[in-house]
C-alpha cells in the first residue's frame, strides 16, 4: 500500500453557514452548535452552524401537514417537474458539491462527484413517474361495474438518513416520497449536513411549494422528536441495524408504516473456475472503495480452496499499490472513515478479530503506531484483510460476524460452491452477495440457495440502479424495499375504488 504524504494544497476555503429548512424558509437553527468537520485534515471545518429545537420539529410538521393536500392534489407530472429541475442544479453544480462531499464525508473526489450526478439520475427516474402506470382495474363479478386500485399518498413522511451516502440516499428517499405526493420532513445524520442542505437548496429552487419539504438538523433524540409526533404517518430510515429496530418499534407500536435499511455483511464468493483478474478487480472495489463504508460493501470474502492461495497473492499484489491519502488528491484511492472515532472504532474491531483467532494478510494493525499507513492516526486505516481460519471458533470470529463498516475484509476458505453458499449464509444479515463463476449452473445454484435482496454474479457486492428494488432480507432490512417500483409499496397505499355509473346498468 502506498500513501500520500504530502495533502494537496488548495487555496483555504471558507466554512459553509448551515441553515435548517422549514415551511420554505431558510433560519439559523437554534439549539447545539453544529460543525461539519473534514475527517481528512483535523481542525479544518467544511460547514457549520447550529442544530434545530424540538420546536423546530413541530413547525416543519405543521408546516409539512398544511401543505400535504395541496401537494396530493397537484398533478404527478408538475411534482415531477420539480424534481427534474431539481436534477439539473444537481447536475450543474456536480464538480463542486462533489468535492464538498469529499471534503466533508471522505470517499475520494471521483466518488463524490459520482454520487451527486446518481442522486440527479434518482431524482430524474421518479420525475419521469407520471408517465409511468399508476395503478389497476380489475373486472368486477357485477355488471357496469369496475374495480380499481388507486394509490395514495401516505401523507406526512419522516426520512432519516447516514453519512455513508450525504446526497444518494436522501434523493432516493425523497425524491419517491415527493413524486408520490407525501410531505416530508427530513433529518440528515450530524456528519454531513452540507450535502443535505444541497439537496433541500436544489429542490428549494426547483419551485417545491412551502411546507412540502423541511430540513431539520440534530441529534437522535430529534429524531426521536419526529417519530413521536403525532402528525408523522410514515418514516423512512437508513442506517444500523440496532437503530433501525428502535424506529421499527416506535413505528410499530404508532400503527405507521416503516421503512428501514439496514447492515450487511455481504459475502463476495470466487469459485474455481472463476476469472481471477476480474474477481480481484471488483473485490477490491466492493471491500475498500468509500473506505469499507457502504451497507453493501464486500466484508466477507468466500474462496474456493484450488484458487485461494493465488487470489490472496494477487489481492495483496494490487494493494501493495492502493493509495490511501486526501480524497481530493486525484491519486487517492481511499480516503479516510468518516471519523476519529469511526476509526477507532473499526481498530477494536479488528483488534478483537485478531484476539480470536484472525490472522491479519495485510492492512491496519490495532495500534496505530505500527500501522503501515504513515497517516494512520486519526480517521485513516489501510484497507485490511484478515483470514478467518476454519474452526469451530470461525463463525464468531468478530471480523467475520460483525458489521465494522470500515475497509476490513474478512476470508474463508470454501471446499465447493455449496459449502461457499453455506458460509456466506451464515450471518444475521442479507443484504447483497457477490458470485464469480463462468459456470450458469452454478449460478442458478447461487440464485436458489444464497438468502440475500441483491446478487451480483461477476461484480462487485455494492450499487444499485434506481429502477429496480433495493434491500435486503434477515437482518438487514424490515418494510417494504426501496428504489423502483418497490419505493410505491411504500410511499403509498391502495384505495380500492367499486366503480358504477351513476345510472342502474
Ligand atoms: C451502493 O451500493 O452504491 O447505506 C448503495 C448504504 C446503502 C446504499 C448502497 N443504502 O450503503
Amino acid at each position: 500500500m502506498e500513501t500520500t504524504t504530502d495533502l494537496v494544497q488548495e487555496p483555504p476555503v471558507d466554512p459553509v453557514a448551515l441553515r435548517i429548512y422549514v415551511n420554505g424558509e431558510w433560519n439559523e437553527g437554534r439549539g447545539a452548535a453544529l460543525v461539519s468537520a473534514n475527517p481528512s485534515r483535523p481542525g479544518e471545518t467544511v460547514a457549520h452552524g447550529s442544530e434545530a429545537i424540538p420546536s423546530d420539529v413541530g413547525a416543519a410538521m405543521a408546516a409539512a401537514r398544511s401543505a400535504a393536500r395541496g401537494w396530493a392534489r397537484t398533478p404527478m407530472h408538475e411534482r415531477g417537474a420539480v424534481l427534474i429541475r431539481a436534477a439539473e442544479h444537481l447536475e450543474t453544480n456536480t464538480e463542486a458539491w462533489g468535492l464538498e462531499l469529499a471534503r466533508e464525508e471522505g470517499k475520494t473526489l471521483a466518488e463524490g462527484i459520482g454520487e451527486v450526478a446518481r442522486a440527479a439520475q434518482i431524482l430524474r427516474y421518479y420525475g419521469n413517474e407520471g408517465d409511468r402506470p399508476v395503478g389497476e382495474v380489475f373486472s368486477s363479478p357485477r355488471r357496469g361495474e369496475r374495480i380499481l386500485v388507486a394509490r395514495r399518498p401516505l401523507g406526512v413522511v419522516g426520512v432519516i438518513t447516514p453519512f455513508n451516502f450525504p446526497i444518494a440516499i436522501p434523493a432516493w428517499k425523497i425524491a419517491p416520497a415527493l413524486v408520490y405526493g407525501n410531505t416530508v420532513v427530513f433529518k440528515p445524520a450530524s456528519l454531513v449536513p452540507l450535502l443535505a442542505m444541497r439537496l433541500v437548496q436544489a429542490l428549494d429552487a426547483a419551485g417545491l411549494p412551502p411546507g412540502v419539504l423541511n430540513l431539520v438538523f440534530g441529534p437522535g433524540e430529534l429524531g426521536n422528536e419526529l417519530l413521536e409526533h403525532p402528525e408523522l404517518d410514515g418514516v423512512t430510515f437508513t442506517g444500523s441495524t440496532r437503530v433501525g429496530r428502535a424506529i421499527s418499534g416506535k413505528a410499530a407500536q404508532r400503527g405507521i408504516p416503516v421503512q428501514a435499511e439496514l447492515g450487511g455483511k455481504n459475502a463476495a464468493i470466487v469459485l474455481a473456475d472463476a476469472d481471477l483478474e476480474l474477481a480481484v478487480e471488483q473485490v477490491l472495489s466492493g471491500a475498500f472503495r468509500s473506505s469499507g463504508q457502504k451497507c453493501t460493501a464486500t466484508s466477507r470474502l468466500i474462496l474456493q480452496e484450488e484458487i485461494a492461495d493465488e487470489f490472496l497473492e494477487r489481492l495483496q499484489a494490487r494493494l501493495r499499490h492502493w493509495v490511501v491519502g486526501d480524497p481530493v488528491d486525484p491519486a487517492t484511492h481511499m480516503g479516510p472513515v468518516v471519523s476519529a472515532s469511526a476509526a477507532e472504532e473499526i481498530r477494536a474491531g479488528i483488534r478483537t478479530a485478531l484476539d480470536q483467532g484472525a490472522k491479519l494478510v495485510c492492512g491496519s494493525t490495532p495500534d496505530p503506531a505500527e500501522s503501515e499507513t504513515c497517516q494512520a492516526a486519526g480517521s485513516f486505516l489501510a484497507p485490511s484483510v484478515l483470514e478467518v481460519p476454519a474452526g469451530t471458533m470461525a463463525r464468531k470470529n468478530t471480523a467475520w460476524r460483525e458489521e465494522l463498516f470500515g475497509p476490513v475484509l474478512a476470508v474463508r476458505r470454501a471446499a465447493d460452491a455449496q459449502d461457499a453458499f453455506d458460509l456466506a449464509n451464515e450471518s444475521e444479515f442479507g443484504l447483497s452477495a457477490a458470485v464469480f463463476t463462468q459456470d450458469t449452473t452454478l449460478v442458478l445454484a447461487a440464485m436458489d440457495d444464497l438468502d440475500v435482496g441483491i446478487l451480483h454474479i461477476n461484480s462487485e457486492s455494492a450499487g444499485a440502479d434506481p429502477h429496480v428494488p433495493f434491500g435486503g432480507t434477515k437482518k438487514s432490512g424490515y418494510g417494504p424495499k426501496e428504489q423502483g417500483g418497490a419505493a410505491r409499496e411504500f410511499f403509498t397505499h391502495t384505495t380500492t375504488v367499486y366503480l358504477r355509473g351513476g345510472i342502474p346498468a
